[in-house]
């Protein structure tokens, strides 16, 4: 498959308007001013490369030309979906998962919150961005738009050098030993967000999340600067999608911010 023959297949999905583009600084910020222009539910808007891809907290993601894969979808969120913002990072990083294990038999743990990594190593970043417009209410604000931002490294050329990354990364092909066809995996993910939205505010969703949830029962730290770091037991997920420590005391924690690593141990 290659970009022409699976716009077809993304429209039979149900994605509306695809725009691919050479070159650009980061999909998410075109993809936002699409939605400011009115792009419709599930727009897709992708890049061969990114100059200035995005991860969380001013983080850069790095998208070598036709190396990997660099995405934004446009979701409308409905009322319902509204009241559960937040999962929709999970959403992406769910999708992943489910089409790497689908499409090459790899388990692929979602490392809370945005994640997803094969082996331990990073291949995803998702970075999920609210667009807000005043309420009617007085000082209120609503949601308009989720931008929804999925970076997949493929081919090993989309693995920056190590010494620019918090967390060692790898790429598919590298962890599957073939070459992979990246449109075949675009339009895995696609699938699997069609799925899986309906299904954002149920507990089913929390459920599913939870059982790919990287290093669950093991001892890992938390980061949140300018907090010391926490370490604790991953214990799973909160009904809400927070993730639930359990610390050296036995006390309960749960965060809704931070990165999670797993503890090196020391002897
Ligand atoms: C993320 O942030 O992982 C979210 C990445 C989202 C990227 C997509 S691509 C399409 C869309 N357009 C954008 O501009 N962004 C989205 P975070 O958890 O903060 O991780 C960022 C960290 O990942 C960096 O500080 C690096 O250490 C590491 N990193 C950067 N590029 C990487 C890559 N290609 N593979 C693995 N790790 C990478």
């Amino acid at each position: 498959m290659n970009l022409h023959s699976l716009a077809p297949l993304l429209r039979n999905l149900g994605i509306p308007e695809l725009r691919w583009l050479p070159s650009t600084g980061s999909t998410n910020e075109d993809a936002a001013r699409w939605a400011e222009q009115g792009a419709p539910d599930w727009a897709l808007l992708g890049a061969e490369e990114q100059t200035r891809g995005r991860g969380r907290l001013d983080r850069r993601w790095y998208t070598k030309h036709g190396a990997g894969l660099a995405f934004s979808i446009i979701l409308r969120p409905s009322v319902a979906e509204q009241k559960v913002l937040t999962r929709f990072t999970a959403l992406g990083g769910l999708a992943v998962s489910l089409a790497v294990e689908d499409l090459l038999n790899l388990k692929a743990p979602i490392k809370w919150p945005n994640d997803v990594i094969v082996h331990q190593r990073k291949v995803c970043g998702v970075l999920a961005e609210t667009l807000w417009e005043p309420s009617l209410v007085q000082g209120g604000s609503t949601p308009k738009g989720i931008i929804l931002g999925i970076g997949i490294n493929i081919a090993p050329e989309s693995v920056p050098p190590a010494q620019s990354l918090r967390l060692p990364a790898t790429s598919l092909e590298s962890e599957y030993g073939q070459p992979i066809n990246r449109w075949d995996v675009l339009g895995k993910v696609v699938e699997h967000l069609m799925q899986w939205r309906p299904k954002i505010a149920s507990p089913d969703f929390i459920r599913e999340w939870e059982a790919r949830l990287a290093w669950r029962g093991e001892q890992v730290v938390l980061d949140l600067p300018p907090r010391p770091p926490i370490s604790g037991r991953l214990v799973g997920l909160t009904d809400e999608g927070q993730a639930r420590l359990e610390l050296p005391d036995g006390s309960i924690l749960d965060v809704t911010a931070g990165d999670i690593s797993l503890r090196q141990e020391t002897t």
